[in-house]
């Protein structure tokens, strides 16, 4: 019989009635959230009597955390909310399924952000930005009268790794959203979420006062306009008094906002926050902006926003990319993280796969996340790593990360059945960051496929290579932004449009020339080094204490230089294209051995989107080492596989 893809990681298995009805869950308050947490006890805890019990001297800044202890034979969950409540239930079951000890327990766990958010990255008319799991799971035209089962299904798999808050809709977002109508359906899934301890948050338009209230502006700093945003918030909050904020991409890649009337990120963030804050909503404010200039892209938002650090209300929150230019396979952590001491800071990481083989490649993320969240930055003498800032900012009481979404309507949610670990791993290291991407990956495995160790000691260890894999067959040593125009798939870095953007062609993040390739970013070139904190501006802008893996970020770099290991930068370059194909091989060979050990359902998705991956690899190798070599003029070591035209 053929396994269900769709249950994702909550492969829980019903209690018998017989075998429940010989032990209690108990639990010492009634609401939605604390009903959740019961129900799913009820059905599926095995381990003797359970009782969750409210603890009202449970710290107030810390209420989703909790305690998990055995006593007597006996489960106790206490927690200084339901939701506190309700991710101990989940905790509890979770070690049950992948066949932990369940009797003896003692765990205190609190999370290291109080907003663990999901960004959708979906449009009104079914389509997902960047999408690759098919449709979006809202139906629009449906809602507000239909409610999907799976809206519920969604609800139940981000509480069970801790996710408290969902942004509905695409940040380039259409004016629609906030329209009456919308705003009854958006209600429907904030009442389908709610018991699952999720808020939602939408979206917004910077000219919707313009388009939607027909006024003539959207000026932050016409009266007019925040009378028309404080009314809105009011309407809103009227229908769903948990919604959580606004979420705004302004003055981004033709998005309106604020400077469309000569007025900073603040004075736009500001006068929205002003609107939210009697309900105590938020402003996220992202920073990712950039223009085509003759200043490097990956300046930019650093240049826009540092001047306005402490200029924003405390209800804003400004939201960061990981990387300075755009979730390439691999950036250096956005150096805006730290500069900002005044300003509440978060970082927004991608968990679909837009620059990393969309849903046919297994890449897991959970290395990617910790590698920024675990960058020391220098800017303060504690907690300075880019998880420590965000965690402890100006403002402790609110801290957040949010993770682009990599879900759809598809069967299986994220296409391919090893994307959802990504979702999983972002989940879970938002509840705690300090977790390593190795137990992160054993634990999903356990849940997803089965706790027996000779199916999860190899495939952990696939897993965590798997990202180092797609760097090295796609853009090594520093390399980024050579994809396909528009799409971001494949390789084209020889891709030019006559009169296009500069800052959307290839060419200007690679400069392969006769002497050389990389992009010049010591003083020499755009001194992007100098946005760093010392020592890491230093170590960065001299050739010899770069980290190799950034090398081709920060400088141009001859062919002819002698790498760490002795060989010139072509030949490592030829050497890391290969490695990428090798491993994406080797992945390939595991998963074959694994076939009696997974169902066949899932056993051939994998191994089909393998395939795919393997042809790519050989693709993005091919294609970069021949464009690249006739710049170089040097062969492909002849020990390596020869690339060939196609
Ligand atoms: O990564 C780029 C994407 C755009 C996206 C933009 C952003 C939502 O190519 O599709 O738009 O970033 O993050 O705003």
């Amino acid at each position: 019989q053929a396994e269900d893809g769709s249950r994702l990681w909550l492969r829980y298995t019903k209690v018998a009635d017989r075998e429940a009805a010989l032990r209690k869950i108990h639990c010492s308050l009634r609401d939605p959230v604390a009903n959740t947490a019961v129900q799913e006890l009820q059905h599926y805890w095995r381990k003797g009597d359970v009782a969750l019990v409210l603890d009202k001297k449970w710290p107030k800044y810390q209420p989703d955390g909790y305690r998990i202890r055995s006593v007597a034979g006996k489960t106790i969950i206490r927690a200084g909310s339901s939701t506190g409540l309700l991710y101990g239930a989940y905790h509890l079951l979770r070690l049950q399924q992948i066949g932990n000890e369940v009797t003896q327990l003692d765990i205190v766990e609190t999370p290291s952000y109080h907003l663990r958010m999901l960004n959708h990255w979906d449009n009104l008319d079914g389509t997902v930005e960047r999408g690759y799991a098919g449709y979006s799971l809202w139906k629009w035209d449906e809602l507000p009268a239909i409610k999907s089962p799976r809206y519920v299904e969604y609800a139940r798999a981000n509480a069970s790794i801790g996710i408290n808050a969902v942004v509905l809709n695409n940040v380039n977002a259409s004016p629609l959203i906030l329209r009456q109508d919308y705003i009854e359906k958006v209600k429907v899934l904030a009442d389908s979420f709610r018991p699952y301890g999720i808020r939602v948050f939408l979206s917004i338009n910077f000219s919707a006062p313009a388009i939607l209230g027909n006024l003539p502006d959207s000026d932050p700093l016409n009266p007019a306009v925040a009378r028309w945003w404080k009314d809105k918030a009011d309407a809103i909050y009227k229908v769903i008094p948990d919604f959580g904020g606004f979420l705004v991409k302004a003055n981004s890649e033709g998005q309106p906002g604020p400077q469309d009337y000569g007025r900073t990120h603040a004075d736009g963030a500001n006068m929205l926050a002003a609107a939210l804050k009697p309900h105590k909503g938020l402003v996220l404010w992202r920073a990712f902006v950039y223009n085509p200039s003759a200043e490097d892209r990956a300046k930019q938002a650093y240049q826009e926003f540092v001047p306005l650090d402490g200029k924003f209300e405390d209800n804003v929150i400004l939201q960061i990319k990981n990387g300075p230019i755009d979730f390439q396979p691999r950036e250096p952590f956005n150096p805006l993280f730290g500069a900002m001491p005044n300003t509440s800071q978060m970082v927004e990481f991608q968990i679909t796969q837009e620059y990393l083989g969309f849903s046919n490649h297994l890449v897991y993320l959970a290395p990617l996340f910790k590698e920024t969240l675990d960058a020391e930055t220098y800017t303060r003498k504690e907690a300075s790593t880019v998880a420590g800032l965000t965690q402890k900012g100006p403002n402790p009481r609110l801290s957040a990360i949010a993770g682009v979404a990599n879900i759809g309507e598809d069967r299986n949610w994220c296409g391919h059945h090893f994307a959802q670990a990504n979702w999983y791993a972002f989940g879970r290291l938002a509840w705690n960051s300090g977790l390593s991407s190795d137990s992160v990956a054993r634990e999903w495995l356990a849940s997803t496929f089965s706790p027996d160790m000779t199916l999860i000691a190899p495939l952990s260890k696939v897993m965590l290579e798997s990202r180092e894999a797609a760097v090295n067959y796609m853009m090594p040593l520093g390399l980024h932004h050579i994809f396909a125009f528009e799409h971001h798939y494949g390789p084209e870095p020889w891709g030019d449009i006559p009169g296009g953007r500069p800052d959307w062609m290839p060419w200007y993040y690679h400069n392969a020339d006769s002497l050389g390739i990389g992009f010049d970013r010591t003083a020499s070139g755009s001194n992007a080094v100098a946005q760093y904190h010392s020592p890491l501006k230093e170590q960065f802008a001299a050739l010899s204490s770069c980290p190799e893996k950034y090398l081709l970020w920060f400088h141009h770099v001859p062919w002819n230089y002698s790498m760490k290991n002795g060989r010139s930068l072509w030949d490592n370059l030829c050497y890391a294209y290969q490695e990428g194909v090798d491993q994406v091989r080797y992945v390939q060979r595991v998963w074959d051995g694994l076939e009696h050990k997974v169902d066949a359902e899932r056993f051939k998705d994998v191994q089909a989107k393998l395939k795919i991956q393997a042809k790519d690899a050989v693709w993005w190798r091919d294609a970069c080492l021949l464009y690249f070599q006739t710049y170089s003029k040097r062969p492909i070591p002849p020990t390596l596989e020869q690339p060939v035209h196609r």
